[in-house]
Parts: C-alpha cells; sequence; structure tokens
C-alpha cells in the first residue's frame, strides 16, 4: 500500500452547508432578478440535487419539473444569464458570512498545513463561490493552503464522472492511492471512487441517505474534540474525531 500524501476536498456540503442556505437562495434570487416565478423550496432543491451543477440544474429543472415553461429567445443564454446572477448573488452570501465551516472543518485543515500531507480541493462549483467561501471562512491567504484548486467548468463532464478528481490528481502529481478525498453526496462519491481514490465521506441532512457504495468510511462529520463524530459505515476509527493520524490509519486499511 502507497503512502498517504495528500488529502482532496469536495467543497458544496463537505467544507460547508451550502446547498439549503446558499445556492438555493442564491439561485432564487437571481429567478427573482429575472422576473421568474420559479421558487425552489428546500424539498424541491434535494430533488434537484441530483444533478450537479448551477447551469445542468436549471436544465434539468426546466426538463423535469417545470415542463410547461415556454420561451421565445435563447435558453442557453438565459440559463448562463441566470447562472451569472446566481454566482454574484453566493458571493454576496459568503461575503456577508452567512455560511460557516462545518464542525471540525478549521481544526482538520490547520493540523493539515502543520503535517506533512498536501491538501487540495475537487468540486462541481464555480471557481468563484470556492474562492469566495475559502477567503471569507478561513482568510484572505488560505487559497495558498492549497496545492490545487480544481472546479467548475474546467472539466467537460461533472461528478458523478471522475473527470473534475483525475484532473486534480495530475495536477498535484500524486496517484489516486496516494491520496484521501472528502464528500458527502452519492455523486461525489461515484466521482472519487471513478478515479481510484479512497474516500471518507462526511453526509449533511440532504444526502444522509444516499447511497455510499465504494466509501472508504461514513460518518455524520469531521467531530471536534467537545463533539464526537458518529461512526455509520465502513472503516471504524479509535478516537471520537477525524485528525490527520485516524485519516492514515484508514489510509493504511483501505
Ligand atoms: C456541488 C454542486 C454545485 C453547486 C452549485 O456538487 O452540485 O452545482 O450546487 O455550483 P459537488 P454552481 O459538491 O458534488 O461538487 O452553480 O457554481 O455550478
Ligand atoms: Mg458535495
Amino acid at each position: 500500500m502507497k503512502q498517504l500524501k495528500a488529502v482532496i476536498f469536495d467543497v458544496d456540503g463537505t467544507l460547508a452547508e451550502t446547498e439549503r442556505d446558499g445556492h438555493r437562495i442564491a439561485f432564487n434570487k437571481a429567478f427573482e432578478e429575472h422576473q421568474l416565478d420559479w421558487n425552489w423550496d428546500e424539498d424541491l432543491y434535494g430533488e434537484l440535487l441530483a444533478v450537479t451543477g448551477g447551469k445542468e440544474r436549471i436544465g434539468y429543472y426546466l426538463s423535469d419539473f417545470n415542463t410547461g415553461f415556454e420561451f421565445a429567445g435563447d435558453l442557453t443564454e438565459l440559463i448562463k444569464a441566470l447562472h451569472a446572477s446566481k454566482t454574484k448573488h453566493f458571493v454576496a452570501l459568503l461575503e456577508n458570512k452567512a455560511i460557516t465551516l462545518r464542525p471540525g472543518v478549521v481544526r482538520l485543515i490547520n493540523e493539515l498545513r502543520n503535517s506533512n500531507l498536501r491538501m487540495a480541493i475537487a468540486t462541481t462549483t464555480t471557481p468563484e463561490n470556492v474562492t469566495a467561501l475559502i477567503k471569507n471562512t478561513l482568510g484572505e491567504h488560505a487559497m495558498e493552503w492549497f496545492d490545487c484548486i480544481a472546479a467548475g467548468d474546467i472539466v467537460p463532464a461533472k461528478k458523478p464522472a471522475s473527470d473534475i478528481f483525475d484532473y486534480c490528481l495530475e495536477q498535484i502529481g500524486f496517484s489516486a492511492d496516494e491520496c484521501l478525498a472528502f464528500e458527502d453526496s452519492a455523486n461525489g462519491v461515484r466521482s472519487s471512487c471513478a478515479a481510484g481514490i479512497p474516500t471518507i465521506v462526511t453526509f449533511n441532512a440532504y444526502t444522509e441517505e444516499d447511497d455510499f457504495t465504494g466509501a472508504l468510511s461514513v460518518f455524520n462529520h469531521l467531530g471536534e474534540v467537545d463533539l464526537a463524530c458518529e461512526h455509520i459505515a465502513g472503516k471504524a476509527i479509535n478516537n471520537s474525531f477525524i485528525t490527520v493520524d485516524v485519516l492514515k490509519q484508514l489510509h493504511a486499511q483501505d
């Protein structure tokens, strides 16, 4: 078994609960700005999460949920304009500190910075969103802590395709079995596992019932000194929260 060299984080749902209180709100603001009476409530948004990527999600909404919508102009251009507006609103939410990081994220990232492991990001979301989240939660210089930020349309096929993780591995120069990935959703796990990367899941309210087949371990969150994480499936750990040592042990068991 290869030694662990790097940890690759997903962003939405993994680093922060961005979907319900971030992306969803921003989509609705964009619809309003374009005088559309569409409203994505929490339940509908849960269904729409089956498709990753904001532009792709709007397309899915129109093809499967709002089939009666008629538009005289170029629909692709409308989706592009809606998405640009949505990104602007999402970044504004982050700048207003509306979204915080999930339990254990700051602690583990700081521990990783002081370890011999590298960090990277592989996400479906737009690069501007990642920058805004990282800077507004971890600080102005935190972007430098990551060897690669693989995001959005940089690859042709979004998760569950393996492309974004393949691209990230190529950039950081490690093989899949020298890395661990953190994911929160079935689409994310399918993507990281298709790239051959052992994957730890920290699920959230939207993804709790997802199928995490292929994951190395499943937990409810990373845990803190005073907030134990719950082990749900896969390899167990001998600690109440996930540390760098725990990651090395889990990786060695893969
Ligand atoms: C995240 C997503 C993203 C965001 C929106 O998936 O599906 O689409 O909801 O981002 P994952 P954009 O966590 O699996 O990477 O609107 O910027 O596309
Ligand atoms: Mg995710």
